[in-house]
């Protein structure tokens, strides 16, 4: 992600043992399209297998901490990457919707132990988004990159019963 003097660094990715929930919604389709093809692409590049992707609908943002719930419940997922965009003045809830999905899916990563990635944008025009879908501070890829690092680090501490706590390597 761009925006910060120094770009983000990241450990070793190994997403082949993991399986990972992408909810998206159809507000704003074309962005958020793109974005669901960009989050995939990556986590296809970081080893995820396409049977272990799993994708989900809704029709807006205020929707995805519901359908994220089912999915952590339902799904058996490592990580779910939440998709959309809200756009400024097109809403009066604008403040109320971005604010309720903050921190409805921090309170789901924290009750059900499976982190969800923030992908939903709030932006103040059609420009800032195509900024952030397409040009220079386009985010989808730190997105799958933050899913998989933080699904490998779940799974390094809960994974079977019988499993010891092993280190990630980044620790
Ligand atoms: C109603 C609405 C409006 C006006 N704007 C957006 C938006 O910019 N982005 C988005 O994802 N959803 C929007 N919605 C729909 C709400 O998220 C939600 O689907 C409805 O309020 C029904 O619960």
């Amino acid at each position: 992600m761009s925006g910060s003097a120094e770009p983000l660094t990241w450990p070793d990715l190994d997403g082949s043992e993991l399986r990972i929930g992408i909810v998206s919604s159809r507000w704003h389709s074309g962005h958020v399209n793109q974005m669901v093809g960009d989050v995939a692409a990556t986590l296809g590049e970081l080893g995820v297998k396409a049977e272990n992707l799993v994708k989900m609908q809704v029709p807006g943002s205020f929707e995805i901490p519901m359908a994220a719930r089912l999915m952590c419940s339902a799904q058996k997922v490592d990580a779910v990457i939440c998709l959309g965009v809200l756009i400024e003045g097109e809403t009066d809830h604008y403040e109320y919707i971005a604010s309720s999905i903050s921190s409805g899916l921090m309170d789901l990563q924290l009750s059900t132990m499976v982190p969800m990635v923030f992908g939903v944008l709030t932006c103040s025009n059609e420009q800032q988004v195509a900024e952030r879908t397409k040009g220079t501070k386009r985010e989808a890829p730190d997105w799958a990159r933050t899913a998989v690092e933080m699904g490998m680090l779940r799974k390094s501490q809960m994974g079977g019963v019988t499993a010891g706590k092993k280190s990630v390597g980044f620790a």
